[in-house]
């Protein structure tokens, strides 16, 4: 590796990590995670009103409908307007929350176009990237910015600019993404079905060996991002993390640049300092 026992990338604020204690969403970082998160306060409010609704319901018939207060019940067993009621006001409630879930739905699957295009490779147990379209580079016909990414070990993390509560989340390299461009992923797999998630993008997709799916972000907070191979892999499932770096725009062609001419991908301290011509690349 390229390692020269300096720390990598400490300019950058941790953003989208899991942290203990904690029960919610991390910082949205996305439009989709906004709207994922906007959903889900809505579903909430939603289930708290049925839920308590329901339970009114339950505590009056358990009081008013009792054998003691209840004597002599009557006997009839069916009342249309009611039955008419129960149906309808589910259905409604389904076309309510529908005209909120199918925008963003759509907004997540119906993919943009890309300022820059990675191919991500699962395989057990870590991934593999590819800037297939890096965004900076006119030439076509050169070698894309391609590179594996694994889990840091405990006593790695130190070295690589890490805390050791980054353990299971850190890896070797990482994807680096301009911050407010829109990024596609093309994900696919090599071995097993893997999952490429990034819990504050609000993306997930599953990667799925010979089918090519998509997913696509546009980060708009520099920062550091963590996400994990979210569907069962086998025995290293839990050890193929992943990092995504959102950088400036310069910082990212600084690195770009770097990492065709020297091919070394790591993220420096150096890229996010020194903003480049853009107009030289
Ligand atoms: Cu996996």
């Amino acid at each position: 590796m390229f390692l020269s026992g300096a720390a990598f990338a400490q300019g950058l604020e941790v953003v989208g990590q899991p942290l203990p204690q904690q029960t919610g969403f991390q910082p949205a970082a996305t439009e989709l995670a906004r709207d994922l998160q906007g959903l889900d306060h809505l579903l909430l409010i939603i289930i708290t009103v049925i839920t308590i609704f329901v339970t009114a319901l339950l505590i009056w018939v358990m009081i008013r409908f009792n054998q003691k207060a209840n004597k002599s019940p009557s006997t009839f067993t069916h009342n249309t307007p009611l039955e008419v009621a129960w149906t309808v006001v589910p259905i409604l409630i389904l076309f309510f929350i529908g005209a909120f879930s199918l925008p963003v739905l759509f907004k997540q699957q119906e993919i943009p176009v890309a300022d820059v295009t990675i191919k991500v490779t699962g395989a057990q147990w870590y991934w593999s990237y590819e800037y297939t379209d890096d965004g900076v580079t006119a030439d076509e016909a050169a070698d894309p910015i391609a590179f594996d990414s694994f889990l840091l070990q405990r006593d790695q993390l130190a070295q690589y600019g890490y805390e050791p509560n980054q353990y299971l989340l850190a890896t070797d390299t990482a994807v680096v993404v301009p911050v407010g461009k829109t990024v596609v992923m093309n994900v696919t797999a090599a071995d097993v079905i893997h999952s490429w998630k990034i819990p504050a993008f609000g993306v997930m997709q599953d990667a799925v060996p010979g089918r090519l799916a998509q997913l696509w972000f546009s980060a708009e907070r520099e920062g550091i991002y963590f996400g994990q191979c979210s569907e069962l892999c086998g025995k290293d499932h839990a050890y193929m993390p992943i990092t995504v770096k959102v950088v400036s725009e310069e910082a990212y062609a600084a690195w770009v640049a770097k990492a065709r001419s020297t091919g070394d991908v790591l993220l420096s301290d150096a890229d996010l300092a020194a903003p480049v011509d853009l107009a030289s690349n």
